[in-house]
């Protein structure tokens, strides 16, 4: 850290300028500073919704797009993908209400081959803040890991992240796999990640591609209604 960010007392920022700050602590992978700045603005009554999309999820764009450029290496991303966990972890417990009666059951996880987490544990997160109760997988699940999960969880969704043009793919082996076991219409099935769209949602057979965290918690909210409207009385 240079002496001029030693100088700096994030309490003493603008909320504009702490933002500022922040996605430049997030770029330089200083989590302590990224937590104590989370609590500034929580401490100003800050939604927490509003902390994880502007400064973290914002910074983190602004990493992804160096990280292409090659200004930024892997090592730099994981200092970064560090610090945003770092206030993840403070906003988790404040975007999962508790108490809130369960609305669907929901099995997430990142496809086979990809490690990129940080995406599927916002989804997961307000998922679980919306009142689903999340069974996460974690990275790099094969198609057994998924239909496993399914089955002995009795789930309702299937969420599935993938964050590389080469993984992406395989969201299509799980739901063929789904089908050829006659168990694809037992279940809703929930994409998403960077490189995913509309047209790849329908494509592999997907019930709905999500473009973000929220878009993924109305999708599932709307899926569920309609499923329990199906339901005989
Ligand atoms: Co990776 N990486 N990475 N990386 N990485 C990308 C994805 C990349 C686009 C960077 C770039 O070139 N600009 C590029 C992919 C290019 C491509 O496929 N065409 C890339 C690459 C190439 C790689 C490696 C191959 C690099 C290498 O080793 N040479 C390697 C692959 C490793 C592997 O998976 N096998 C790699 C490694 C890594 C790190 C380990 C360093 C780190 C991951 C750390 C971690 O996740 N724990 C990392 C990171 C951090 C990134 C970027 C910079 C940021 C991803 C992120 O966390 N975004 C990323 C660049 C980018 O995406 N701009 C990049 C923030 C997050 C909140 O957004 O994940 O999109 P996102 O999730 C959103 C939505 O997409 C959606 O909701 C989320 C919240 O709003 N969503 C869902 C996501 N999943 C969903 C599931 C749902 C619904 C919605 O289910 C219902």
């Amino acid at each position: 850290m240079s002496d001029e960010e030693d100088d700096i007392i994030l309490s003493e920022l603008s909320d504009d300028e702490l933002v500022d700050q922040m996605m430049d602590d997030l770029y330089d992978g200083l989590k302590d500073e990224i937590m104590e700045a989370v609590n500034i603005l929580l401490e100003r009554s800050w939604e927490p919704y509003d902390i994880l999309t502007r400064p973290l999820v914002g910074g983190m764009t602004i990493v992804g797009n160096d990280f292409r450029d090659g200004i930024l290496f892997v090592p730099e991303v994981l200092l970064a993908a560090n610090a945003m966990k770092g206030g993840m972890s403070i906003l988790k417990p404040l975007l999962v209400e508790t108490g809130a009666p369960t609305i669907g059951k929901m099995v997430i996880g990142t496809v086979k081959g990809d490690i990129h987490d940080i995406g599927k544990n916002l989804v997961a997160m307000m998922m679980e803040g919306a009142g689903f109760e999340i069974v996460d997988l974690g990275i790099n699940n094969a198609v057994e890991g998924y239909l496993e999960a399914l089955d002995k969880e009795k789930a309702d969704i299937l969420g599935m992240s993938a964050l590389l043009t080469t993984t992406m793919p395989y969201m299509k082996v799980v739901i063929d796999t789904l089908k050829e076991q006659g168990k694809r219409d037992d279940y809703i099935v929930l994409v998403g990640g960077a490189p995913l769209n509309e047209e790849f949602g329908r494509a592999i057979g997907a019930d709905a591609y999500c473009r973000d965290a929220a878009v993924a918690v109305e999708t599932a909210k709307s899926f569920m209604a309609r499923k329990h409207n199906r339901a005989p009385s």
